[in-house]
């Protein structure tokens, strides 16, 4: 009888830990893209005080669509910024992964950083691109970067969100 109730209270135990360590990898994740968000916009930030435009760093791709970690022609580049090329393995989802320097990639309208109802940002701008991101991630990395934002949570501030093909969009400098 003891061995019994003390082998049930072991079970719960036992599984009340995995259930907070899948809970962790996930909030992990979550935080890694946030980390990845802070640190592009100081990246962007040092590319476009030398360069004067906003940089692209594509996954899988060429040499000239990788301004940040490859070296680039254009007058004033005194990188790498990045120390290697961004690849699809960073997206902590196991999806695709892009910096790109328009805010209206993929039909998007552009973004409602104040959340108003109209678009502030709509031209050139870097935006980091995840795909295979879910619903539950996408909305705790909306919390944490768009805080108080106004409107719908997935269409306003600086991180918007597609729920009908799971990508994501954080605006990180413009
Ligand atoms: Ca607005
Ligand atoms: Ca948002």
């Amino acid at each position: 009888m003891e061995i019994i109730v003390a082998v049930s209270i072991l079970s719960i135990l036992a599984a009340t830990l995995a259930m907070r360590a899948g809970g962790m990898i996930g909030k992990g994740k979550n935080a890694r893209v946030i980390e990845l968000a802070s640190t592009f916009r100081t990246l962007c930030a040092a590319y476009h005080a030398d360069v004067g435009a906003f940089p692209r760093e594509y996954s899988a791709s060429n040499a000239n669509n990788r301004d940040l970690s490859t070296a680039q022609t254009a007058a004033g580049w005194s990188g790498p910024y990045l120390e290697a090329p961004l690849t699809h393995s960073q997206n902590p989802y196991n999806g695709q992964m892009h910096l790109y320097n328009s805010s209206t990639i993929q039909g998007l309208s552009g973004f409602d950083v104040d959340g108003d109802g109209t678009d502030d940002v709509t031209g050139a701008a870097n935006v980091l691109y995840l795909s295979s991101v879910s619903t539950e991630s996408a909305t705790e990395i909306d919390s944490r970067l768009d805080p108080g934002v106004p409107g719908t949570w997935s269409t306003t501030g600086r991180v918007r969100y597609n729920t009908s093909n799971s990508r994501l969009y954080i605006l990180v400098y413009y």
